[in-house]
């Protein structure tokens, strides 16, 4: 018997009244994306066979050194987004400032998007997972160019967010507000199938994700928490495991799928955290409340955080409910926000 399956595209289209407007343009936009993550996908899996490894020799507003495969990624969610016609805008980590689609702001185009083409860079060259992380808004400016304030919303204010993992498969997980749902690459027809449809991320967990390495910087709450999670104890199956990729997406979705908690705190070195809010914090944030969890910065809703600037950095606790509320209890009991 042939095999039933749903594709991102045909789900999509089943799904067009959920988005919010169900004007057709936030599918095409999801549409763009698809496609773009599997022409990125398609070199990151030859990585090694390319000459797409390494450094460019130039570094991004964050004053991390590019690699060729970041560049890569980048100008392919770009130009995917740019032919559409959906996005006015594009504010992408690999670039300063916000990139105007003058086409699409012509066709008096709705949504903006804030996107990290290809997170967890330092992974890129040593054949371990790395992901793409994206966040959708309805414009508040009316017409004309972008502006800074379209960015500038509070993550509560998202229409859609997103990630792709390149793992040992490659999936596309998103959420429209309206649950969350996993879609993975099947090479042989080169279509994101539905394989993980309305996830839930387990309420509690026993995984804990963090650059223990930063041990010494922490924040007095994060380091007495962790503590508590090496504690023995039956009752709570503590001691929990330890798990840290160095990919946030990879950390996330093993934890969205397993149940944990993934910390990028702040540090003695980094007082804001590494993490930035618009392209890591907040469209993951979107996706784990959707699916039961919780994002928090160790005191406040990650989606309730008023944004500042573009790159803004923000520190992150996030995953299972209970994990994040037990953490948020560390750093409320050992540790302030002023001196986060
Ligand atoms: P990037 O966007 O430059 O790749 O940085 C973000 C990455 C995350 O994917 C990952 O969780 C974290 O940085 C790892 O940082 P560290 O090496 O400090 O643990
Ligand atoms: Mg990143």
């Amino acid at each position: 018997m042939a095999q039933k399956f749903l594709t991102l595209g045909q789900f999509i289209i089943e799904r067009q009244a959920d988005f919010p407007y169900a004007k057709g343009e936030l599918s095409r936009l999801l549409r763009d994306i698809g496609i773009a993550a599997k022409i990125v996908n398609r070199e990151v899996n030859k990585a090694g066979l390319m000459d797409i490894i390494g450094d460019v020799g130039s570094q991004n507003v964050q004053g991390e050194a590019q690699k060729k495969l970041d560049v890569f990624a980048n100008e392919q969610f770009i130009a995917a987004l740019s032919s559409g016609g959906e996005c006015c805008a594009i504010a992408s980590e690999e670039n300063d400032e916000m990139i105007h689609i003058e086409s699409a702001v012509s066709k008096n185009a709705k949504y903006v998007v804030s996107i990290d083409p290809l997170d967890g860079s330092s992974n890129i060259d040593v054949n371990v997972s790395i992901g793409t992380i994206f966040s959708i808004y309805r414009r508040i400016s009316l017409g004309g160019l972008a502006t800074m304030n379209d960015f500038l919303q509070k993550g509560t204010q998202q229409v859609a967010a997103g990630y792709i993992t390149y793992g040992s498969s490659t999936m596309l997980v998103y959420s429209t507000g309206h649950g969350v749902n996993g879609f993975t690459l099947d090479p042989s027809i080169g279509e994101f199938c539905l394989s993980h449809p309305d996830m839930k991320i387990p309420r509690d967990g026993v995984i804990y994700s963090i650059n223990e390495g930063n041990y010494v910087h922490f924040p007095d709450g994060v380091k007495k928490y962790l503590k508590y999670c090496q504690v023995e104890e039956e009752a709570t199956n503590r001691p929990y495991s330890s798990r840290y990729i160095g990919s946030l997406v990879s950390d996330f979705h093993r934890n969205m799928i397993k149940g944990g908690v993934y910390i990028y705190p702040s540090t003695a070195k980094s007082p804001k955290g590494k993490l930035r809010l618009l392209y890591e914090c907040n469209p993951l944030a979107f996706i784990v409340e959707q699916a039961g969890g919780l994002a928090s910065d160790g005191f406040n809703r990650i989606l309730e955080m008023q944004p500042k600037s573009l790159h803004q950095r923000c520190p992150l606790f996030i995953g299972s409910y209970e994990m994040v509320k037990k953490a948020e209890e560390f750093m409320q009991k050992y540790s302030t926000p002023e001196v986060q």
